[in-house]
């Protein structure tokens, strides 16, 4: 991380404006690394103007700094620097994906292991790492910068979400070892665990409760499967910060060795998130379905451009050739 860190140093201390986003529909490790980032980068080179690109929906928008994200509808193609971190350039927005092609250097800071260093001028990339945040800890600590409150608070919401409150097999040792050094700064923990984890709104509720209640278990049990239409939406008043945490209500049943959900974003396009216990690589299967799939192999998405039916009918067969 220390050669990354400086180069990266040097390409954003050479930049009058600095663009930082995530994938679309941002969570809390993106959320949390996108805003983090940016609180060092002020902090280091005070002169630029940086800026995150994205909503935090309700469950971040309680956050240091988060208040202050601009809308992906705003974002003009007009930055020295855009920053992807969090997942890759092919799930960003049409106009932040203007912006980054526009830009004069273009950076990643990811860790999915379907994400490749193709198309950026620096590719920070550890797979390893649990979280995007736990890679902006590495450029802190590389960059000898201050852990302030604020930065803590963001960093956390990013470990906990990505590794499900440390439950998840991608915890380590470093892992609570980071935890540990973003308690010391004296946060309450506690209340971002709740925002990020466990809060939901009434429409988020209802909504996971239809889901639950009207999947499906294919292929022996092992693979149970949701869908979300935009009627269901509708009816409940619900939107896409509401589907939140479903994929993983639908994982640990038993027999269940994948779940699936699947979610109309608009007439003919179908949003798939996967969970996997594991047996499943479902970041190869993501990969396996479209150019616009991938993710962890145990936490993956993509997007079809077909309806919900069409969509079903193509996963399913997928995921029965993987258990085969
Ligand atoms: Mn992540």
């Amino acid at each position: 991380m220390e050669q990354h860190a400086a180069e990266l140093d040097a390409l954003v201390a050479g930049a009058r404006s600095i663009l930082l986003t995530g994938p679309v529909d941002p969570d809390g490790d993106s959320v949390g690394a996108c805003l983090g980032l940016a609180r060092l980068i002020r902090a280091r080179h005070g002169q630029a103007r940086v800026a995150v690109a994205g909503d935090p929906g309700a469950r971040y928008a309680g956050l240091p700094d988060a208040a202050g994200m601009l809308p992906d509808a705003d974002i003009a193609p007009e930055w020295d620097v855009v920053i992807v971190m969090d997942g890759d350039k092919s799930r960003l927005t049409s106009e932040v994906d203007a912006a980054f092609k526009a830009a004069k250097k273009r950076v990643i800071v990811d860790h999915h292991g379907t994400t490749t260093s193709e198309g950026y001028d620096l590719a920070i990339l550890s797979p390893q790492t649990e979280s995007t945040c736990g890679m902006v800890m590495e450029i802190l600590d590389a960059w000898q910068g201050t852990l302030d409150q604020g930065l803590a608070k963001l960093l956390y919401a990013g470990v906990i979400f990505d590794t499900g409150g440390f439950r998840y097999s991608n915890t380590k040792p470093s892992t609570h070892r980071m935890a540990a050094r973003l308690l010391e700064t004296g946060i309450e923990h506690d209340r971002i665990a709740v925002a990020v984890l466990m809060e939901r709104r009434a429409q988020g509720l209802k909504l996971a409760a239809r889901v639950q209640s009207t999947m499906e278990l294919h292929h022996q049990g092992r693979v149970s499967c949701g869908v979300i239409s935009q009627a269901l939406l509708s009816e409940l008043d619900a939107n896409s910060t509401d589907v939140e945490g479903i994929v993983e209500s639908l994982l640990y049943l038993q027999g269940v060795q994948v779940s699936v959900l699947l979610s109309e974003r608009s007439p003919g396009v179908t949003k798939l998130s996967f969970r996997s216990r594991g047996q499943v690589d479902v970041a190869q299967l993501a990969r396996s379905l479209t150019t616009r799939g991938g993710g962890h192999p145990r936490a993956a998405g993509a997007t079809l451009m077909m309806d919900l039916e069409q969509g079903k009918a193509k996963v399913l067969a997928a995921l029965g050739a993987a258990l085969s």
